[in-house]
C-alpha cells in the first residue's frame, strides 16, 4: 500500500516542497471522512467531505504532512479535483471568434439581457392549460414521436430528473412548474429540515455558490462567452427534459409531467470534480432517477481518463442506486472508442450510462459529434434546437446578434433524459437496466450512425412507449 501511495504522490507532482494543491482523497473503509478531516485540520489543511468516502484537501500539501496519514493504510487513492467544463458549442465559438476578431470594442458586450443572480424561487403556479404554442419549432420533438408517444402515455407518474450543469431559470414561465419541490424541507427558516446537509434546498442546490439558488447566471460579456463561458445552458437544457407541456405556454419537454432538480456546478470558469461528485450524490439521495449531464472532459488533462476515480465512483454510486446516468458524447468529432480526446464521463464503461450523439433535422450525425460504435449508444436532436432559454425567453439561437444556434450533443442529452423519465413514469416497477434496455432497443436505425452508435440508430420515443 505504502509504495503505491508514494507513486500516488509522485504522480501527483508532490514532492518535499510545499505546493498549493487541490486534491481528492479518497479513504478507506472503516476510516470515515470525518476522522481525516480531523487530521488533515492538525496539519494546517483546509478539508471537506464530500461522500463517506471521499475528501477534498486543498492547502499547502506536502510530502511530508501527507505521510503519517499515507503510512496509516487508510488513503486509497489520491487525485487531482480534475476541472470540468461545459461541452462547447463549435458553430458559436468559432462565430464568436471571427466577430470579436473584427470588432475588438464589442469584447465587453452583453450577449444577453441583464440578470440578477439567485431571484426568489417563486411558488409552483396554478395549473393552465392549452396547446404550447411554440411546440412546432421544436423540429425535434416531431422527429423523435413525442405527440405519438404522450398518447400512449404523458407521465403523469411524476419521475425527477436531475439537471446537472450551470443551473437553471427557475423562474421561467415554462419550467417553474415542473420544477422539483422538496416537500420534507421548510423554505426559508435557515433550518435544514430534512436533515440531508442542506439549508433550504427547495428545488436543487448550487454547488458552485454554494446556496439554495441553482439560478443559471450566463456569461456577461461576449469575450466570457468566447472564453467557454455559460450561455445559459442548463436553462435550454431543461426545457428539452421537461419542460410543462400542455399549460398554453412556450414549449414542451420530451417528459411534459417530468420533475427538473436544478444542479449548479458549473459556471463561467467551468466546475470541478468535487462539485460534480457533491451534485451526483445529492441527486440519487434526494430522489432524482435519470441524471441528465451535457458536460465532460475531452482530453485536456491526459491523467483524467485513467485517474479521475472520483468522478467514477459517483456512477457507480448512482447506478448502485438503480439510477440512470444521461451524458453528452462530446463535441470534438472524435471516436470515444478509441481516441484520446474521448469524453469522459460519456465513456465511462458503467451499465447506467447511456452516452448521446447527436443528429440533425435530416438524421445526418452532426459534423461535431463524438461517435463510438461501443462507447456511445444512441443519437438524439441535437442541431438548431429549439428550447427554453434564459431570461425568460425561447429560441433556436444562442445570442441574437450571431446566427449561432443551440448545437451539441449537450442539446441531444436531455432528450434522452426526457425519455428515460417518460418511459419509468408509466413503468415504474422497471429497473434502471430494463430503462436503458427499452430505450435503446426501440432505437430508430438511421444511415448517418451505421456503425456510429452501439445501437446505430436515434432516439425513438414513440416506439419506446410502445414496449412492454
Ligand atoms: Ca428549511
Ligand atoms: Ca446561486
Ligand atoms: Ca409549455
Amino acid at each position: 500500500m505504502k509504495t503505491v501511495l508514494a507513486a500516488a504522490l509522485l504522480t501527483m507532482g508532490l514532492s518535499l516542497q510545499t505546493h498549493a494543491e487541490d486534491l481528492l482523497i479518497k479513504v478507506a473503509n472503516p476510516v470515515s471522512t470525518k476522522h481525516a478531516a480531523i487530521y488533515f485540520a492538525s496539519q494546517g489543511l483546509q478539508s471537506e467531505a464530500l461522500t463517506d468516502q471521499w475528501i477534498r484537501v486543498q492547502g499547502n500539501t506536502s510530502q511530508m504532512k501527507m505521510q503519517k496519514f499515507l503510512e496509516s493504510g487508510s488513503i486509497v487513492h489520491v487525485q487531482k479535483n480534475f476541472k470540468i467544463r461545459l461541452q462547447q458549442n463549435p458553430q458559436l465559438q468559432s462565430q464568436l471568434k471571427s466577430y470579436l476578431a473584427a470588432h475588438p470594442d464589442k469584447a465587453g458586450q452583453a450577449p444577453f439581457a441583464a440578470q440578477t443572480d439567485n431571484p426568489e424561487i417563486p411558488n409552483a403556479p396554478e395549473a393552465t392549460t392549452g396547446a404550447d404554442p411554440l411546440y412546432s419549432k421544436q423540429w425535434g420533438m416531431n422527429e423523435i414521436g413525442t405527440t405519438a408517444a404522450w398518447g400512449i402515455n404523458r407521465g403523469t407518474n411524476k419521475v425527477i430528473v436531475a439537471v446537472i450543469d450551470t443551473g437553471v431559470d427557475y423562474t421561467h414561465e415554462d419550467l417553474i412548474g415542473n420544477m422539483w419541490r422538496n416537500t420534507k424541507e421548510i423554505p426559508n427558516n435557515n433550518i435544514d429540515d430534512d436533515n440531508n446537509g442542506y439549508v433550504d434546498d427547495i428545488i436543487g442546490w448550487d454547488f458552485l455558490s454554494n446556496d439554495n439558488k441553482p439560478y443559471d447566471l450566463a456569461a456577461a460579456n461576449l469575450m466570457d462567452l468566447l472564453n467557454g463561458g455559460n450561455p445559459g445552458h442548463g436553462t435550454h437544457c431543461a426545457g428539452n427534459v421537461a419542460a410543462v407541456g400542455n399549460n398554453g405556454k412556450g414549449v414542451s419537454g420530451v417528459a411534459p409531467n417530468a420533475q427538473i432538480m436544478a444542479l449548479r456546478f458549473i459556471g463561467n470558469e467551468g466546475g470541478t470534480t468535487a462539485a460534480a461528485v457533491k451534485a451526483v450524490h445529492y441527486a440519487v439521495d434526494n430522489g432524482a432517477k435519470v441524471l441528465s449531464n451535457s458536460w465532460g472532459s475531452e482530453g485536456e488533462d491526459p491523467n483524467e481518463a485513467a485517474d479521475n476515480l472520483a468522478l467514477r465512483d459517483s456512477v457507480q454510486y448512482a447506478l448502485d442506486h438503480d439510477v440512470l446516468f444521461i451524458a453528452a458524447a462530446g463535441n470534438s468529432s472524435v471516436d470515444n472508442d478509441n481516441s484520446d480526446k474521448a469524453s469522459a464521463p460519456a465513456s465511462y464503461p458503467h451499465a447506467n450510462i447511456i452516452a448521446v450523439a447527436a443528429v440533425d433535422s435530416a438524421d445526418g450525425l452532426a459534423s461535431f459529434s463524438n461517435y463510438g460504435a461501443k462507447k456511445v449508444h444512441i443519437a438524439a436532436p441535437g442541431v438548431k434546437v429549439f428550447s427554453t432559454t434564459v431570461t425568460g425567453k425561447y429560441s433556436d439561437t444562442v445570442i441574437d446578434i450571431l446566427g449561432a444556434t443551440w448545437d451539441g450533443t449537450s442539446m441531444a442529452c436531455p432528450h434522452v433524459a426526457g425519455a428515460a423519465a417518460l418511459y419509468w413514469s408509466a413503468h415504474p416497477e422497471k429497473t434502471y437496466a430494463q430503462v436503458r434496455d427499452a430505450i435503446l432497443n426501440s432505437a430508430k436505425r438511421i444511415a448517418s450512425t451505421e456503425g456510429k452508435v452501439s445501437t446505430n440508430g436515434k432516439l425513438n420515443v414513440e416506439q419506446l412507449m410502445k414496449q412492454p
